[in-house]
């Protein structure tokens, strides 16, 4: 059975075409910067957004029909979803898929009923993961929609609570080991609190460590190589998130001898709510060595929430794909954690959303190679830092300089130059300068 009969294989046709079901810049086998921009790219379906939510709002249900012709909360429905899902990666060329256990069968009342389903539907998946090549980018483990995480998973006051949330890690890795994922992913989710008059930071992040402590253990003992990631965000649902930045999650991996089996999965959104660049956040991930993998979406500046939003600002995803690019590439991939606008809610809307996705990040990536091969930026910032080269700059860079040696060498040249113009407006010029021509 298909599920989206009316839409074919999505061909790459050039900037040129105006056929709505078409890549305008995503062309798989082009070579940029040395390798096929598939290989640049590897894009993600995101299965809750994807697959599950129809536009529920705080105001209002669903716009979008996803029953795929099964009665929901069903196995029958669970495997639709991974027939329409595999059918829609397919037809769109995507090569992986990131899920939570929730999103791939409905929870039981009984949780060692719902491991029976996840084991059921995952032979299901691994069949069509064979019949297409496609791969598992990462799972996860839901551990915020159910009101017993209320107060958080890792970080809950009750322990009873934290062991469910364990059972549900263990299971979520058995079930992403079983199909080939190269990582796993810990969001936050209600892992912050709301007010100190309840609150023991301390100790909720101290239980927060140990339980991926355990994850890690637990996913080395059953053979998992890949990349655990936190998500940084750095609010809502919970006012305090305690995984508020790359710089904070950096800092708690590091407290907790936590670095070596964690990197970062830096989502768009979320680097916005917390007062960034999506751009800045990929930065302090990727110099501390602990770029991951990516949320590919974007928010709105007007709204200041969570809106998960196809990518479609190029000037971002250009500044992302120039922060890949210098980082050699991802481990991970582009998941799109994003989702149609409520009244969007057609099946031809969701490969519309797909395409302009995926184009915004193809032309970001061609604009990213234009900018790093033109020089200019790359050239300025190494000019910048110029007076480090030699003398005393460079014996400062390299370690061996005194307080009282740059003291005595300040008194004897006096006042210092300023430090040279930030050009700032003139480097601007020379983004627009590539971005449209
Ligand atoms: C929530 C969010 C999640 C994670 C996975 O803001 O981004 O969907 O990506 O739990
Ligand atoms: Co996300």
């Amino acid at each position: 059975m298909m599920y989206f009969p009316n839409i074919p294989m999505i061909p790459y046709e050039g900037p040129n075409s105006t056929n709505p079901l078409a890549f305008k810049f995503y062309n798989p086998d082009q070579i940029v910067a040395g390798k096929p921009m598939k290989e640049h790219l590897p894009f993600a379906m995101a299965w809750w957004h994807n697959l599950c939510a129809g536009g529920t709002d705080m105001f209002g249900r669903d716009t979008a029909d996803k029953s795929f012709g099964a009665e929901k909360g069903t196995m029958a429905h669970a495997k639709a979803k991974v027939d329409a899902g595999f059918e829609f990666m397919q037809k769109l060329g995507i090569q992986y898929f990131c899920f939570h256990d929730v999103d791939i069968v409905p929870e039981a009342d009984d949780i060692k009923e719902t491991n029976r389903r996840l084991d059921e539907i995952s032979d299901y998946i691994l069949e069509k993961m064979k019949e297409t090549g496609i791969k598992c980018l990462w799972g996860t483990a839901n551990m915020f929609g159910n009101p017993r995480f209320m107060n958080g998973a890792g970080s809950t006051n009750s322990a009873d609570v934290f062991c469910f949330a364990a059972a549900q890690v263990k299971k979520a890795l058995d079930i992403t080991v079983k199909l080939g994922g190269k990582g796993y992913v810990f969001w936050g989710g209600r892992e912050g609190y709301e007010t100190l008059l309840n609150t023991d930071v301390k100790f909720e992040q101290e239980n927060i460590a140990a339980l991926m402590k355990m994850a890690v253990k637990y996913g080395r003992s059953i053979g998992f190589k890949g990349d655990f990631y936190i998500e940084p965000k750095p609010k809502e649902p919970m006012k305090h998130q305690y995984d508020f930045d790359a710089a904070t999650a950096i800092g708690f991996l590091r407290q907790y001898g936590l670095d070596k089996d964690f990197k970062m999965n830096i989502e768009a959104n979320h680097a916005t709510l917390a007062g960034h660049t999506f751009q800045h956040d990929l930065r302090i991930s990727a110099i501390n060595g602990m770029l991951g993998s990516i949320d590919a979406n974007q928010g709105d500046y007007l709204l200041g929430w969570d809106t998960d939003e196809f990518p479609f600002n190029v000037y971002e995803t250009t500044m992302c794909m120039y922060e890949v690019l210098k980082a050699g590439g991802l481990t991970g991939g582009f998941n799109f954690d994003a989702k149609n606008r409520r009244p969007s809610y057609t099946m031809e809307d969701m490969f519309h959303a797909y395409i302009l996705g995926m184009d915004a990040f193809a032309l970001g990536l061609l604009k990213a190679a234009r900018i790093i091969e033109d020089g200019r930026i790359d050239g300025f910032i190494a000019d910048r830092y110029a007076s480090y080269n030699s003398g005393i700059g460079a014996k400062i860079r390299s370690g061996e300089a005194t307080l009282e040696e740059l003291a005595a060498y300040a008194e004897a040249m006096g006042a210092p130059e300023l430090p040279g113009s930030g050009r700032q407006e003139y480097l601007e010029c020379i983004v627009n300068n590539i971005l449209f021509t």
